[in-house]
C-alpha cells in the first residue's frame, strides 16, 4: 500500500509554528509557578469528545470535596453545559470558550486562573477541548496529566494517537461496561499504552457507575487529604 508521510520541514508554517509552540511553553511555565506559589495541585484532563472527561471531574469533585478545595477549568469551543455541571458538586468553576481552537493553550488558561480563588484552592483540574492530537503538543502548566479514553472509541484509539498518551500520568479506559458489546479488548488497549510508555498507570472505570474513581484517586496520588489547614 501507499503511504504519503509528512516530513519535518516540509509544513508551509514551521518557523511560525515553533515560535508559538515556545511562547505557550515560557507561559505555561508561569502557569506552573503560580499554582506552585498557591499550594495547588493542577491536573490536566484530556481525551476524544464524549470520553467522560466532564464526568470523571464530577466524580473526583464529588469524593475529594470533602478533603480538598477543588477549581475546575472547563474548556469547550462554545456553551457552559459542562460547567454548570462540575459547578453543582460544589468547584470553583470557570468556562474558557476557544471559539474554533481545538485546544486550550497556556495563555488561555492563564487568564482563567487570574478569575478563580487560587489561595483557597487545593486542586485545579482543566478540561481540554475533546481532542486527541492537538492538546498533545500544548502543555497548560499543571503538574499532572490524566487522559480519558473509552472503549466505545474502537480497538485502534492508542495506536492511531500516540502523542496524547506521552507525557500522561494516568489513563482511564472508560465505559469499560459497553466493551463486550463494542468487541473491544481493554487489556489491549492496555498493552497498546505499555509500548508508548510503561510508566503510565492504567485504571479501567464505568463512570456512569461511579466505578474505578478511588482507583484514580489513587494512581493521581491523591488519596490523602488537601485541605488546606485540615
Ligand atoms: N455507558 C457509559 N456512559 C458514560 C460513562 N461515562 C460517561 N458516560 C456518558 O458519556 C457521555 C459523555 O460524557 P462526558 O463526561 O460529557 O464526556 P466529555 O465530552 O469527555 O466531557 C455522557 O452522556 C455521559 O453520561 C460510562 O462509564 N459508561
Ligand atoms: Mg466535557
Amino acid at each position: 500500500m501507499k503511504v504519503v508521510e509528512f516530513q519535518e520541514g516540509e509544513s508551509f508554517d514551521i518557523e511560525l509554528e515553533e515560535d508559538l509552540l515556545r511562547k505557550n511553553e515560557e507561559i505555561a511555565e508561569v502557569n506552573r509557578r503560580l499554582l506552585d506559589k498557591h499550594g495547588v495541585m493542577g491536573i490536566d484532563v484530556m481525551g476524544s469528545i464524549g470520553s467522560g472527561k466532564t464526568t470523571m471531574i464530577e466524580r473526583l469533585t464529588n469524593h475529594l470535596g470533602k478533603t480538598a478545595n477543588v477549581g475546575v477549568v472547563a474548556g469547550d469551543l462554545t456553551t457552559t453545559i459542562d460547567a454548570q455541571k462540575i459547578e453543582q458538586q460544589g468547584a470553583s468553576v470557570v468556562q474558557v470558550n476557544t471559539g474554533k481552537e481545538c485546544h486550550l493553550d497556556a495563555n488561555l488558561v492563564g487568564k482563567a486562573l487570574k478569575t478563580l480563588p487560587l489561595e483557597e484552592l487545593d486542586l485545579l483540574f482543566t478540561e481540554n477541548v475533546g481532542n486527541l492530537i492537538c492538546p498533545a503538543e500544548f502543555p497548560l502548566g499543571a503538574q499532572k496529566r490524566l487522559v480519558v479514553i473509552s472503549v466505545t472509541e474502537g480497538p485502534y484509539m492508542v495506536v492511531k494517537h500516540p502523542y496524547i498518551f506521552r507525557e500522561a500520568d494516568v489513563v482511564a479506559i472508560n465505559k469499560v461496561e459497553l466493551a463486550a458489546a463494542m468487541k473491544v479488548d481493554p487489556e489491549k488497549l492496555k498493552a497498546d499504552m505499555a509500548r508508548i510508555d510503561p510508566r503510565i498507570k492504567v485504571v479501567k472505570t464505568s463512570l456512569i457507575a461511579d466505578q474505578g474513581t478511588a482507583e484514580v484517586i489513587e494512581a493521581l496520588g491523591l488519596a490523602t487529604g488537601m485541605k488546606s489547614g485540615a
